[in-house]
């Protein structure tokens, strides 16, 4: 088989006539749209957080700090889930795979009262921290995610909550974004 599906589109750039068979016209115009259909749909755009149809939990332990200055506060996961819930599939660097869901971080932040202006820190048990700008939380849309496929999550599976960037979520497993800010295990959030 002569690969005029390759040589055509090369041809077209090039603005070289091509004579093709007349049985290949067909061909010719079919597989090129293919590929490009098949590159586009496996390129990498993330994955999308569509709003969740769970039920909020109604779990009152408290799992989640807040620490400005000499406040504290603590939350529980049905006061996180007050705000609206997002799902997304994902597949984490860390193993974990399947649907998550949680809250927007920024949602998250102007509910709890904290001005988008602060920078935050995050803390995990293992006593793993980050900050976050306004302007890195700008840049990208961080997911505190509450459960994995309806579930709450434990420790061991990287719980209570996690942060998440599901449009980095394809790169992040292809090794070509870095994943420092997707922080397991949080068990406080501070700022100033
Ligand atoms: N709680 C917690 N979250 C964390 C980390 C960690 O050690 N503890 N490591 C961070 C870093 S530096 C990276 S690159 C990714 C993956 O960590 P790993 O390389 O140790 O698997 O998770 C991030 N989140
Ligand atoms: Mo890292």
């Amino acid at each position: 088989m002569q690969p005029w599906f390759l040589i055509y589109p090369l041809a077209f750039a090039k603005r070289i006539p091509v004579k093709k068979p007349l049985g290949y016209r067909k061909h010719c115009l079919r597989w090129p749209l293919l590929i490009l259909l098949g590159l586009f749909a496996s390129s990498g755009f993330g994955a999308t957080p569509v709003p969740s149809q769970q039920e909020p939990s109604d779990n009152h332990a408290y799992i989640l700090l807040i620490t400005h200055h000499q406040d504290q506060r603590w939350l529980s996961l049905a006061d996180i889930e007050t705000l609206p819930l997002y799902d997304v599939e994902l597949e984490h660097p860390e193993g974990l795979e399947g649907r998550f869901t949680g809250v927007w971080l920024n949602a998250f932040l102007e509910h709890q009262g904290i001005p988008q202006d602060k920078r935050i820190r995050l803390i995990a048990h293992d006593d793993y921290t980050i900050f976050l700008s306004p302007s890195e939380r700008d840049q990208k849309r961080y997911l505190l995610v509450t459960r994995l496929n309806g579930q709450p999550l434990n420790k061991q599976q990287l719980g209570p909550l996690l942060l998440v960037v599901p449009a980095d979520a394809e790169s992040v497993i292809k090794g070509t974004s870095p994943h420092t800010r997707w922080i397991w295990s949080i068990r406080e959030l501070r700022y100033s």
